[in-house]
């Protein structure tokens, strides 16, 4: 049986179909077998938040959406986590932030790279930036240092959904202001973006889409954040056994 079967009325519905994209992102080439394991991950710390945006999560979303329309080149980093989950939504970040998407993974795979290019210009992406192998950051060996000379390279904003830790750092120490989305707010990716959205990557996208839009046209002022603070409340939120799924809402 597929999620396809399964009732929207199923209690676990969401979750049975998030978990069927990723089953056919593997599928289709375009997650690896560790990106399983890491979504395995994150649905554990989205069961300790109640499987519900928050009020930390929510603030780091206003964030986030300034940080977007207020940059001059801002980037969204696809792997294959993310476009497996939201490559529709990711699309329309893109759009609405005027933002380049560009393909970058953790698990270095030319066919899944073009894999993964495939699935947001099919949801209609104007283009899909790919790594270079002349244009490097600095900061990291390895092979996610390989960036496009028009995307990350130059970006002053990256937008990174469920980064590693090495390179979420190597990106702050080029000097760029990185935004983030990840369930576990004690990862070092969390620790070291300047704007971590704690929350699922289904559920805060096309939240942070409609507040890039509803940024409209006009200069964008940069909306102060206590990143430390917002993990802190995440983090206290999973420590509190009413916050489980089964429990009241925390907000
Ligand atoms: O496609 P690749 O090769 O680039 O690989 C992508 C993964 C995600 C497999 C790779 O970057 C990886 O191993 O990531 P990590 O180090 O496991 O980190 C993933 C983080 O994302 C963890 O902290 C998870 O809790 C979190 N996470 C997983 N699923 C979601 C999530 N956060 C938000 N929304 C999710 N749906």
């Amino acid at each position: 049986m597929s999620a396809s079967d399964v009732p929207a009325s199923h209690p676990r519905y969401l979750s049975l179909l998030r978990r069927e994209r990723i089953v056919c992102g593997v599928e289709r080439g375009v997650t690896s077998l560790h990106g399983l394991i890491a979504h395995g991950r994150g649905e554990a710390f989205d069961y300790l938040i109640g499987e519900r945006t928050h009020l930390f999560a929510t603030g780091a979303i206003t964030a986030a959406a300034a940080a977007l329309k207020g940059a001059r080149h801002p980037v969204i980093s696809v792997n294959g986590n993310a476009c497996a989950l939201a490559a529709a939504e990711l699309v329309a970040l893109a759009e609405a932030a005027g933002a380049w998407l560009e393909v970058n993974i953790f698990t270095s795979s030319p066919p899944r790279e073009l894999a993964i290019r495939t699935m947001p210009l099919d949801a209609g992406a104007r283009d899909v930036l790919m790594p270079s192998q002349t244009h490097a950051i600095q900061h990291i060996d390895h092979n996610r240092k390989w960036v496009h000379p028009e995307g990350i390279l130059t970006a002053d904003v990256v937008c990174v959904p469920l980064e590693d830790g090495d390179r979420c750092e190597a990106l702050v120490k080029n000097g760029k202001t990185v935004i983030t989305i990840d369930l576990n707010p004690l990862s070092r990716t969390s620790r070291t973006a300047q704007i971590t959205i704690v929350d699922n990557l289904t559920r805060c996208l096309p939240l942070l889409v409609q507040a890039v839009r509803e940024a409209g046209t006009a200069p964008v002022d940069p909306v102060p954040w206590d990143n430390r603070k917002a993990l802190a409340e995440a983090e206290s939120v999973m420590r509190q056994p009413q916050a489980t799924v089964s429990g009241p809402t925390a907000n």
